[in-house]
């Protein structure tokens, strides 16, 4: 009774986005026109499972937010997201929704079915025991551990698998987990908020506010779908920024406030430190930093990352590999200008989010991205924009790295 009530709100609250999805998985299969049928249905339940998995972004880390749907006889009987802190799995708390009517079912998973015994039992050996009798895989598990074993074994079970619906949208969710697994680091996004010529301040200091309440949200919306937020100490020493995700309910796990600072220059009184308890402070700072003063931090539960240094400040690719080596997947950096340079300048900007405000200051600003030795332009590192999203009078526009 409860089982069938709760089958029947999930159908009910999902219609709408479903028909959204439907039609967005219809184009993205290239099945336009096709007027219902497997290829459709296929994606139309795999953009439901990746919305799911959206969701679930910023909450998972160490491990990845997938999203699972079991469909019976085109019915949703059973969905979730990868649980916050990244267990348990979708899998096993979706087959516990749909219960028995799991038997026989279609399962839709963002990512390939986990096959090992880690911290948590084989997702294949739940999907195989519950009687699932198909399974579709968005992208294949980069995790050693798997990598193409998880649907070996579904398919040494005797279930029918299928790969290649959303493949690219599942591995867009999956960047962050990806990257970590492959490169050692996380996927970094790098977040400005400027004028429409680049500056971020006027030259005497005032920046507040640039961008209007609409991209401000937005921007708060960002950090809600990251593991970490970044700053270097200069941001902390001008701004002294709280970095939590201020919308209602926003997430259920609280951010990692990071601060790239070598010399511990952070005052023990930043609001950064002294909520260092409730909400987590991580500094990377130089192996060579005052023993004294690391103590003060450590005393007052900021957790410590020490890297090595160059010329400009602490190593931003150790710093980075130190944040991959703890877990996380997803890093937003949201300033300063200096940092800003050393990622573009290194190569270890995957993407940026960039609000546009339609003002002009001029040469006299202080610009977004401070210099970093571009003397020619094929030196230039270059995007490619995904989308431009008009917030009020501003602009989001979000880019990736070009290949
Ligand atoms: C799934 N479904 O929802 C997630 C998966 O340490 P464990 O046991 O939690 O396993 C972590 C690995 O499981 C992780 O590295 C990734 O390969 C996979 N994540 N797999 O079947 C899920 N989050
Ligand atoms: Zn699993």
């Amino acid at each position: 009774m409860h089982r069938q009530n709760s089958a029947g709100s999930v159908r009910a609250a999902n219609s709408s986005g479903l028909q959204r999805d439907r039609r967005i998985g219809l184009l993205a299969s290239g099945a336009r026109g096709l007027p219902s049928g497997m290829i459709g249905d296929d994606a139309t339940h795999m953009g439901a499972a990746l919305a799911l998995a959206r969701r679930g972004l910023g909450n998972t880390w160490p491990n990845p937010s997938v999203g699972c749907v079991i469909v019976n006889n085109g019915r949703v009987v059973g969905r979730a997201v990868t649980a916050p802190g990244g267990r348990p799995h979708a899998e096993p708390q979706a087959l516990a929704m749909a219960a028995s009517a799991a038997r026989g079912a279609t399962a839709y998973v963002t990512l390939e079915p986990c096959c090992h015994h880690g911290r948590t039992p084989p997702c294949t050996d739940a999907l195989i025991a519950a009687g699932i009798a198909r399974v579709v895989i968005g992208a294949r598990d980069p995790d050693p551990r798997v990598d193409g074993q998880g649907v070996a074994r579904l398919r040494a079970a005797g279930i029918k698998v299928e790969q290649g619906v959303l493949t690219n949208e599942a591995n867009d969710v999956l960047a962050g987990f990806r990257q970590r697994i492959t490169t050692g680091r996380p996927l970094v996004t790098l977040k400005l908020a400027s004028t429409l010529d680049g500056r971020i301040a006027t030259h005497g200091g005032e920046s507040r506010w640039i961008t209007g309440p609409a991209a401000r949200r937005a921007a708060h919306a960002l950090r809600a779908r990251h593991d970490a937020i970044l700053v270097g100490v200069g941001t902390v020493l001008a701004d002294d920024p709280d970095l939590t995700c201020r919308l209602p309910g926003c997430r259920p796990t609280p951010v990692v406030r990071v601060v790239a600072d070598s010399h511990l220059r952070t005052p023990l009184t930043a609001r950064l430190i002294v909520t260092a308890q409730e909400t987590p402070t991580w500094m990377v700072l130089r192996a060579g930093a005052d023993p004294d003063r690391r103590r003060a931090f450590a005393d007052l539960g900021v957790h410590l990352l020490a890297v090595g240094g160059t010329p400009s400040g602490v190593d931003l690719r150790a710093g980075l590999r130190a944040l991959g080596d703890r877990g996380i997947t997803r890093l937003l950096v949201e300033g300063g200008a200096q940092i800003a340079a050393a990622l573009l300048r290194d190569g270890l900007t995957d993407r940026i989010a960039w609000f546009h405000a339609p003002g002009i200051m001029g040469g006299d600003g202080w610009p977004a991205v401070e210099t970093f030795g571009v003397d020619r332009l094929d030196a230039m590192p270059r995007f490619v924009r995904r989308r431009s999203v008009p917030l009020g009078d501003d602009v989001l526009s979000e880019f990736v790295r070009q290949a």
